[in-house]
């Protein structure tokens, strides 16, 4: 799926702006056609999530409805027309002019519709109406009833009830583009690359829409080079091979990128042009090891959330810059997308300023009751497809997560696992795929995994106040689990909630003295194990979740900056640390 793109052949205007806006607590809004425009309307900004933008819907799932007008302002100049939502939370349907464009299941992913048969000109009504509930056989789930072992810790207690540990925000969260494509022209683009020798191998396989007797020129530009390759089409796609000599690699340290830009022919005629920015660069495993460019690679960084006051998960270009910066000044060359994907600004920046990233899924909080679940295992297959098709170019990608902290004891986690990672292979052979586990050692997903990725809390939630003791227990576990799985390992999660400015000698829990032992004393411990080939900090800053006992203020307070992107004091100490 490609991102949209403006020049002399396709064109996108961003709708994001003030539109308007009403709750449905009723859910009366179908039944009285407010598809087809609605009164009683306030504004609201988009993109952000709703939540935090008045005084009396914060805990309030939905449903909500919004409507906005456009024009189209390059009249019907163009021959195919789409809408495309860069993330909606959790259920969207979408109409325009009052005629059902379609509905969408699941946030964070995008999703478009063709429109052509629908718009006018001037003065077009866009309605969506969005449905953030939680639900038993949605993905996360929520609001689900019945035994404790299906229950993420004490989180049948908090509210809104989640089975996960962050606010379950709503809305339109990511940009909503209005696009227009020539009537011939690229649909999608699939790169993958390797070395041979010095060499750098670009595999480039383009599809193309409605273009019979086309050709193609692909051509690579960047740090001094300029290839080109020209291919004819098989059915609807055509492979390009370029050999890149003495390519010049990507990686953190030096993340090189070329374009990569692809002209169609059409009767010898050039009608369509698409640039991707691209970076050379192999993921293997070796034994103990993730190879990076044919070297061992260690992974220092965090897990993040999409998080930020007042606009909730809403995409907030200046806070991605800045958080881009703090991963920089602290060394970081890594981190995870938990708990859903990341917006597709967020991965470009990752290629652009070389962060590697694990790109997870929204399957966070699965459990495998029967009730539900072959619905649950639809919705995860639909996100495996739609963040493959999104993210799959993107140097920066180097491993898929097919899942956070599952409550796998029961015996059809594995068969459902199985399924989704057979999946993730057979869409991507070139990546890693894993899945994140809190069972340890009872993950039998582990036998198939590519890296046996492991998050634990000792010294926080059980062995609470004892660093040591916990540290002890984690090395003990690390090496039974690599005796178990005989798998590279990346402990994906450990951390401590701390108040900024709560201060104890010794070091005493919620203080910064104690986040800075803790993370200080598990990272020396982790660097003495040849098996471990990363270390993911919870979590980059604070963030919102919802209200319990065991989050003060709707906060948790494991973050190494706050939520308003402030030091704490383990910042500086981690930053010593990594960049040594
Ligand atoms: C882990 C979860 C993460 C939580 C964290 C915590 O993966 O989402 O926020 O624990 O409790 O279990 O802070």
């Amino acid at each position: 799926m490609l991102y949209p793109q403006n020049n002399l052949f396709r064109q996108f205007i961003d709708l994001s702006g003030f539109w308007n806006f009403r709750f449905d607590p009723e859910n009366q809004g179908e039944e009285q056609g407010w598809e087809h425009g609605f009164d009683q309307a306030r504004p609201i900004a988009v993109p952000a999530s709703w939540n935090d933008q008045f005084e009396d819907g914060r805990d309030f799932l939905g449903p909500a409805w919004y409507q906005t007008h456009f024009h189209l302002p390059w009249g019907y100049n163009f021959k195919r027309l789409y809408l495309r939502f860069g993330s909606v939370n959790y259920l969207a349907q979408v109409w325009l002019n009052g005629k059902l464009l379609g509905i969408h299941e699941g946030g964070h992913l995008p999703f478009e519709f063709d429109i052509k048969e629908s718009v006018h000109p001037t003065d077009n009504l866009l309605v969506v109406r969005v449905d953030g509930n939680l639900a038993f056989d949605r993905v996360p789930p929520g609001n689900i009833t019945g035994d404790s072992e299906d229950f993420f810790g004490s989180h049948n207690q908090n509210y809104p009830q989640t089975n996960f540990d962050f606010f379950p925000f709503c809305g339109i969260q990511r940009p909503v583009l209005l696009y227009a494509l020539p009537e011939c022209a690229i649909q999608d683009l699939t790169v993958t690359t390797d070395l041979d020798g010095s060499d750098g191998i670009v595999n480039a396989l383009v599809e193309t829409l409605n273009c019979d007797f086309s050709n193609l020129v692909i051509s690579l530009s960047g740090h001094g080079q300029e290839l080109t390759a020209t291919g004819n089409r098989v059915e609807k796609t055509t492979l390009v091979k370029l050999v890149v000599p003495d390519a010049a690699l990507w990686e953190p340290a030096t993340p090189n990128l070329y374009d990569l830009t692809v002209q169609l022919l059409y009767k010898g005629e050039l009608v369509d042009v698409y640039t991707l920015p691209i970076g050379i660069r192999t993921i293997k495993i070796e034994g103990n090891r993730i190879l990076l460019n044919g070297k061992p690679f260690y992974l220092k960084g965090f897990c993040r959330h999409e998080d930020f006051p007042i606009s909730g998960r809403g995409y907030l270009p200046a806070v991605l810059t800045k958080d881009f910066a703090l991963l920089r000044w602290i060394g970081a060359n890594s981190f995870r997308t938990s708990h859903y994907p990341y917006s597709e600004q967020t991965m470009q920046l990752a290629d652009r300023l070389g962060l590697m990233v694990i790109d997870e899924i929204p399957a966070v909080g699965l459990y495998f009751r029967p009730d539900g679940l072959q619905r649950r295992l639809e919705v995860c297959q639909q996100y495996i497809r739609e963040l493959i098709a999104r993210d799959k170019n993107h140097p920066s990608v180097f491993m898929w997560s097919i899942a956070n902290e599952p409550l796998s004891l029961r015996s059809e986690a594995k068969p459902f696992f199985k399924t989704l990672y057979d999946q993730a292979k057979s869409l991507d052979p070139t990546r890693l795929v894993t899945l994140v586990s809190t069972v340890g050692v009872a993950e039998e997903s582990m036998e198939f995994l590519d890296v046996a990725c492991l998050n634990r809390y000792y010294g926080w939630y059980i062995q609470s106040g004892r660093i040591a003791e916990g540290i002890q227990n984690l090395s003990i576990e690390l090496d039974m689990l690599y005796e178990h799985y005989h798998k590279p390992i990346i402990l994906t999660e450990f951390g401590a909630d701390t108040i900024p400015g709560v201060h104890a000698q010794p070091p005493e829990m919620f203080s910064e003295e104690y986040q800075v032992e803790f993370l200080t004393r598990s990272i020396e411990m982790l660097r003495s194990k040849p098996y471990v080939i990363g270390e993911h900090v919870w979590v980059m800053c604070d963030f919102k979740t919802s209200q319990g006992v065991i989050r003060m203020g709707g906060l948790n307070y494991k973050g190494v900056f706050t939520r308003d992107r402030r030091p704490k004091m383990a910042a500086h100490a981690l930053r010593k640390l990594w960049l040594e």
